[in-house]
């Protein structure tokens, strides 16, 4: 038994989940029943895109695997967790039950959060920030990874071109425009998120939507993402003393740092799903 599994179920304060796209064929849905049976907390918040409504528009993809992590999250409220459901543009049907309560699952449109230590966070889906970052947030699934991909794909299909008698081809010039467009993307959404913070006087902001997990200071306000369930299988935790960190979860648990350098890597099986998550 590992030393995690020993301390299981680990406890934290509030958790904050998003992207999990239930009902997408690339939902990790193991993992995240795994972390969801693996922890318990106070607050669970639930920011947005947990049910992937756009994915079953082209046939109803509902396994088993789906409803457990549902009845999972139900079984919390029901034991004395606040879960506060704060829908995304996937799931945007619930935004019609805005300031709902069903029992002890909320849903709210935007939700000031208190940590431990008295910081004041934002929470919101954050794909209202669409409407102010230009590129479309699949760009942001693209970024540096598949820029070295395609720079060694290209290596090859150069080497045979050569073989050919053919003249250097650069896809990855090409494409470098498009991935640039990418990375753009995200530290737009991240400075559009750090201002609207800053316009609500808070200390800090958590969303998801881009599918990208981030904990970092952007003068001096705290942008916060939760990730995803698709491909990083991410989750950020606020412990009782009120420091927030993410934490990966697929076969064992890895605490994210900022020294951990591969924790962005898609996994295997998530990899041929990212082209088409969205
Ligand atoms: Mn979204």
């Amino acid at each position: 038994m590992s030393q995690v599994e020993r301390l299981r179920p680990m406890k934290y304060r509030s958790i904050w989940i998003s992207d999990v796209h239930l009902g997408f064929r690339g939902c990790q849905a193991e993992f995240v029943l795994d972390f969801l049976q693996s922890t318990e907390c106070r607050q669970l918040y639930l920011v947005g895109d947990i049910v992937d409504l756009w994915a079953m528009k082209n046939g109803v993809f509902w396994p088993q695997a789906h409803n457990n992590v549902v009845r999972a999250i139900l079984d919390k409220a029901r034991n004395g967790t606040e879960v506060i459901y704060v829908p995304g543009n996937h799931d945007d049907v619930f935004r019609t039950h805005l300031g709902s309560d069903f029992g002890n699952v909320m849903v709210r449109d935007e939700v000031l959060h208190t940590t431990a230590d008295g910081r004041r966070f934002l929470v919101m889906h954050g794909d209202k920030f669409d409407r102010v970052v230009q590129s479309g947030p699949w760009l942001a699934k693209l970024g540096a990874r598949l820029y070295d991909l395609l720079l060694g794909i290209n290596h090859r299909f150069n080497a045979v071109r050569r073989r050919l008698g053919f003249g250097y081809w650069s896809l990855a010039a090409f494409l470098k425009h498009r991935v640039k467009d990418a990375v753009n993307y995200i530290g737009d959404f991240e400075n559009a998120v750090a201002e609207e913070a800053r316009r609500h006087g808070v200390d800090g902001m958590v969303c998801g939507h881009i599918h990208h997990a981030e904990i970092r200071d952007i003068d001096g306000v705290t942008y916060c993402n939760c990730g995803d369930w698709v491909e990083s299988c991410t989750a950020l935790v606020e412990r009782h003393d009120g420091t927030m960190e993410l934490l990966r979860w697929t076969e064992g648990l890895q605490v994210l740092t900022a020294e951990s350098a591969d924790w962005r890597q898609p996994l295997p099986a998530a990899a041929s799903a990212m082209a088409r998550a969205g």
